[in-house]
């Protein structure tokens, strides 16, 4: 430790560390804008600026260490007149459309005009011109809005190991791009989001579905089937200003009956039939000499990159689709039979944490007969937004049950939203499948926390089988390098696009003003929302799903069955 003297105050700081860092431990925010504590150090944008007694000129506290004895100033005179003037100078080339932007009241550039005390925009800078990169299903690219901090940049990288996009072009022509200046729809974006998560602007968005969900739901001729994913129900609070932890999937349901739907299921009920089916698939291979290990397939960011990086690995990939997707062909063929409708009168809106869930939707090989089966999948953010848009309350509804018979669930269901759970439920039901016995432990900790990788054992019938969980795109290509050198390493893996899975997806409500994405202790406090959830339920095992039973025994026969594999299962592109 050393001793460092901050406005005037003496603190003892571990040695090394930078000066915002230390700011930090000592109780003080300075203002930040390209810096995130998860990436690595820019200090392009010089709003974190401090005195250093003994230095010339102002030092960006990203980058510089403390030293013994320093006498940093965070808060004087001359610093809050030069962060003010250069937050006014980023402001002078960023259009001045506030009022009509979709980050309006959650932009971190807003926010740091005003913690800085911008209050008027004296100077008119050159302004960007740039058409939006609207065409991919996922992500929407302004760079009219863009402030260069590099965040996304970093992020795709280091994070997800996806090198997307960086800054192309010199001076006022800078701007952030895929490769060839092409669009997100023709580049290698995952379509995981997590650019947008860090983005401070509305540069990088979702491409939202809003106006077009609306309309489906003023459409009296059809009926209206909303599904919601696990996490969706740990965060959509946190939209509404309430802090993360909680479960709010009754009060989820109750909104979106209130929105218009007809019938509100819940993809955590295809997390239980895709389990049925993945679990069946997995003792499949390992019974009868099959490609080993086997990865799971319900990330659709995670299918995009295996498609584009991993093509090699196609025969380890389940041919499961996602519970969202399973979901969907459900409802347009089972429960339409139930209700006597026209599959193309149904309209599935399913709302998820996921960014990448709108380009898995418009995949051609999950139509079932020429007829597509989710029609249009939202954030939890663009929820958010719908219920708010909507003058619907959510943190003050009386809470409602989903409605029967795709809306019942397992606790193991429940955790397919946090890393690992995905891996959890399947053993859950593999060795129960396997050996015909109860598995008294069900709660398989090696599957749980929030590590970018784990790995674990268990015995399943007298055969140990090893796993991995990975998320985060970076992280998982490090098993799979693993898994290129040694094929017999693991039997089985778990991979989630984004940092803790999709508690951490990139459409999940923008971290507060305290906390960063894939901010650790936000991740946490998410999946304990979920694990609480299991922990609550009865029914914990997704085979002991009463509606899953009555689901194969009066429509789908049996796991890897014939109906199974026509609506349930698919294939990938190499
Ligand atoms: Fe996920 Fe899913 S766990 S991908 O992030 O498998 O969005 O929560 O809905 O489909 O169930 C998202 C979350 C899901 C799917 C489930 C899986």
């Amino acid at each position: 430790m050393i001793k460092v003297y901050i406005n005037d105050r003496p603190y003892d700081v571990v040695d090394g560390i930078t000066i915002m860092q230390a700011a930090t431990t000592a109780g003080y925010k300075i203002p930040s804008l390209c810096y995130h504590p998860r990436l690595s150090t820019y200090g392009g944008c010089r709003v974190c600026i401090v005195e250093v007694e003994g230095i010339k000129n102002f030092v960006a506290s990203c980058s510089y260490p403390v030293k013994e004895g320093m006498k940093i100033h965070t808060n004087t005179e001359a610093i809050r007149k030069a962060r003010k003037e250069i937050v006014e100078l980023i402001l002078d080339n960023h259009p001045q459309d506030c009022n009509v932007c979709m980050r309006n009241g959650m932009c971190e550039l807003q926010n740091l005009a005003r913690t800085v005390g911008v209050e008027t925009r004296d100077f008119e800078g050159a302004r960007k011109k740039y058409d939006k990169d609207n065409a991919s299903p996922c992500v929407t690219n302004n760079q009219e809005k863009c402030i260069l901090c590099g965040r996304c940049v970093r992020t795709c990288a280091e994070i997800q190991n996806i090198h997307a996009i960086d800054f192309v072009n010199r001076g006022i022509n800078t701007k952030i791009s895929p490769a060839f200046n092409a669009s997100f729809k023709d580049s290698v974006c995952s379509n995981c989001g997590q650019c947008i998560n860090v983005c401070p602007t509305a540069t990088l968005m979702e491409h939202n579905y809003i106006k077009e969900a609306f309309a489906a739901l003023n459409d009296k001729s059809k009926i209206k089937i909303a599904q919601i994913a696990p996490s969706v129900r740990a965060a959509i609070g946190e939209y509404f200003g309430i802090k993360p932890g909680q479960n709010w999937e009754k009060e989820t349901a109750a909104a979106l009956r209130k929105l218009g739907f007809d019938y509100v299921f819940d993809t955590q009920f295809a997390a239980d039939l895709t389990i049925m089916e993945e679990a069946s698939e997995f003792l499949d291979r390992l019974k009868n000499g099959g490609v080993l290990p086997m990865i799971t397939s319900c990330s659709s960011a995670w299918m995009k990159a295996m498609e584009q990086f991993y093509s090699d690995l196609i025969p380890n990939v389940s041919s499961c689709r996602s519970p969202m997707s399973m979901l969907s062909s459900i409802t347009k063929t089972y429960f339409a039979k139930q209700i006597n409708a026209d599959p193309k009168n149904i309209v599935n809106i399913a709302f998820m944490c996921c960014v990448a869930k709108k380009y898995e939707a418009a995949r051609p090989e999950l139509e079932i007969d020429g007829m597509r089966t989710t029609d249009y999948s939202l954030t939890t953010r663009e929820l958010g937004w719908m219920l708010k848009s909507a003058g619907i309350d959510l943190p003050t509804l009386k809470g409602e049950e989903f409605d029967s018979p795709l809306g019942q669930s397992s606790g193991a269901a429940t955790i397919f939203g946090a890393t690992g759970g995905v891996m959890e439920a399947a053993l859950r039901t593999a060795y129960e499948f396997a050996t015909g016995k109860t598995l008294e432990n069900i709660d398989i900790k090696e599957a749980r926390g929030i590590a970018g990788i784990k790995e674990g054992k268990i015995d399943v019938g007298g055969t140990e089988i090893r796993f991995a969980v990975a998320s985060g795109l970076g992280n998982a290509s490090k098993v799979l390098n693993e898994v290129r050198k040694d094929k017999n390493k693991y039997h089985f893996i778990e991979i989630m696009a984004c940092p803790g899975g999709c508690i951490g997806g990139g459409g999940q409500p923008y971290a507060g003003l305290g906390s960063q994405p894939f901010d650790i202790g936000l991740l946490k406090l998410r999946a304990q929302a979920l694990y609480n959830c299991d922990v609550a339920k009865v029914i914990r095992k997704s085979h002991e799903n009463p509606d899953i039973q009555k689901l194969y025994k009066d429509f789908l026969g049996k796991p890897l069955g014939e109906k199974a594999h026509k609506l349930l299962h698919t294939h990938y592109k190499q």
